[in-house]
């Protein structure tokens, strides 16, 4: 089998974005679009000869010959093994797993999470170091940078591997094993969580769940774990098969994306519980009947009730949460006697927390909870989280956060999204609030007085890095938060996020829909960053 040298030309908009690189699929077909970034990737790395690397993806549009690509690629650049999902598929927090149980130097997630699929949508790629974490800005710079001067690639004149058959065969001399996409992961779960207790819930018929993999690649982990391991009845899963372009919805699981779950946990005869995972398996939302479960206060359940999980029994080392995530975790740990650390947005900056031992438990306000057991968030581990919880407890899912805001206060929170905004006019906000921060302290706008505002920047406590730019603060002096970002994953225009908090320790007023909690801030955050004037926009086209 020959090795092809390929002459190539750079594309300027290589540049990695929160999580990876992500564009319409029609730009990754471009002829040497995606063998650029591979090979940039490769190019950037540290010497790949030899080693081992895990290769996989959510499923979606154009995941198949992708595959095909990187692996005659890889093969050519003289990788020695490579582990490869069934069908293709590995989701992001398997691909975590399989990376550490392995020891693989790395491994490549080919995936735009949330962003819809199919021909007309997204398609995207993730590079994960060999820790099973996202790789670190330090790697994804050194990747653009490459991306930008490239001139040639690798690749071996080989056939097609099957993907379906599972085992293990040879591409030139480098070994391509097709493994079981969920053995390794469900493993894992089982290690953590008393799957005795929660089969127990799930079997005596009095409580009912239902969980929404929205034909994204959680469904063959789901089947798995929830009706074949833990006994739910069939039908537990919905949406439970991988589709190309996701059965053409939104696989974002929220209270607008995850539409036909909420009805069914809004509606009439609803289950105890429901949860739905995205594009990639690495978010979570929970549901309890006619109940939603805000992510930070997930995250802040969690850590309050660790120790009654077996996976976490001894206790917690530290929790971090993103910077627009709620204080509420901040909360528990202060009465845990633990750290609690502030981190840009993206999975990418728990990694050397985790490493280091600093913090447990991790999440982020946009569906993300996780741990120390991988390097990913991850979407079912929170589930099952969850009702091992609840199989302690024997609480509904109401009952505990409720008795969590009576012990810790209720963080009311939101976040209202502004997708597709033209990127001059989000530039322009942006500039006009920035410009406001030298004047901004002090400063009263009915009942909250600003403390603080400032652009989020962040010292990474193990290795000194620092990362600036992450996202404008506005802070007042009763501990109520505005946060201005613009996201890092959209690929059509700017999408504006604009996330509200603020405190109330009085449980008489907890009641309150999220909204009507913040209706003043949210008020507030218009007349700051004149959003409706600047966007055109009367109102956020989702609100989580
Ligand atoms: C969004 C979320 C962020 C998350 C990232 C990747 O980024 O806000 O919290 O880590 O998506 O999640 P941004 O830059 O659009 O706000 V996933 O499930 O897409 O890997
Ligand atoms: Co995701």
């Amino acid at each position: 089998m020959k090795i092809q040298t390929i002459t190539t030309q750079p594309f300027s908009d290589q540049k990695p974005g929160t999580s990876g690189l992500r564009k319409l699929v029609s730009v990754f077909q471009q002829p040497h679009y995606l063998e650029n970034f591979i090979q940039s990737t490769f190019d950037s790395i540290g010497a790949v000869q030899g080693q081992t690397l895990v290769l996989g993806g959510d499923g979606r549009y154009y995941n198949r010959p992708a595959i095909q690509i990187i692996l005659k690629m890889a093969a050519a650049n003289g990788v020695g093994h490579i582990k490869v999902g069934q069908g293709g598929i590995l989701s992001t927090p398997a691909t975590s797993c399989v990376i550490r149980k392995y020891n693989a130097m790395g491994g490549i997630v080919l995936s735009a999470s949330h962003n819809p699929g199919g021909p007309d949508g997204d398609f995207g790629v993730k590079y994960n170091i060999s820790n099973g974490g996202p790789a670190p800005e330090k790697v994804t710079e050194a990747i653009f940078a490459r991306s930008k001067v490239i001139d040639q690639y690798k690749l071996l004149d080989a056939a097609d591997i099957d993907l379906d058959t599972l085992g293990q065969s040879k591409m030139g001399d480098m070994i391509v094993e097709v493994i079981d996409s969920v053995e390794d992961y469900a493993q894992l779960m089982e290690s953590l969580f008393d799957f005795d207790q929660i089969r127990q819930l799930i079997t005596r018929g009095e409580f009912r769940l239902c969980v929404d993999s929205m034909h994204a690649v959680t469904g063959p982990y789901a089947h798995a774990l929830f009706e074949k391991r833990l006994g739910a009845p069939a039908g537990t899963v919905l949406n439970g098969i991988p589709l190309e372009d996701f059965g053409g919805g939104h696989p974002d699981p929220n209270l607008v994306y995850a539409h036909d779950l909420v009805e069914i946990l809004f509606g009439d005869d609803a289950p105890d519980f429901g949860a739905a995972s995205d594009g990639d398996g690495d978010r979570n939302m929970i549901l309890g009947r006619k109940f939603f479960v805000t992510p930070s206060d997930s995250l802040a359940v969690l850590a309050a009730n660790a120790t009654l999980v077996p996976g976490y029994k001894d206790g917690l080392a530290g929790i971090a949460r993103s910077m627009p995530t709620s204080q509420a975790p901040d909360r528990v740990a202060a009465k845990l006697g633990i750290d609690c650390y502030e981190t840009p947005t993206g999975w990418k900056f728990f990694g050397n927390l985790l490493d280091a031992g600093k913090a447990t438990l991790c999440g982020e306000e946009s569906f993300g909870t996780g741990s120390n057991h991988i390097r990913e968030k991850d979407g079912l581990w929170a589930v099952l989280f969850w009702l091992n919880i609840l199989a302690v407890k024997q609480k509904s899912v109401q009952e505990l956060m409720q008795e969590h805001w009576q012990t810790y206060g209720r963080n009311y929170y939101s976040r209202h999204d502004y997708e597709n905004v033209a990127i001059d006019r989000a530039n322009t906000l942006m500039d006009q609030v920035r410009a406001q921060f030298p004047t901004m302290k002090g400063k009263q706008f009915g009942a909250y007085e600003v403390e603080y505002a400032d652009d989020f920047s962040y010292t990474d406590p193990v290795d000194g890095s620092v990362s600036k730019n992450q996202g404008f603060r506005i802070g007042f002096t009763d501990g109520s938060r505005i946060v201005y970002r613009l996201s890092g994953t959209g690929t059509q225009g700017a999408t504006l996020r604009v996330y509200l908090e603020r405190y109330e320790s009085d449980p008489t007023k907890h009641h309150f829909d999220a909204q009507d909690g913040l209706a003043d801030l949210i008020k507030i955050a218009d007349e700051i960053a004149q959003i409706r004037v600047l966007t055109g926009m009367e109102k956020p086209t989702v609100i989580t």
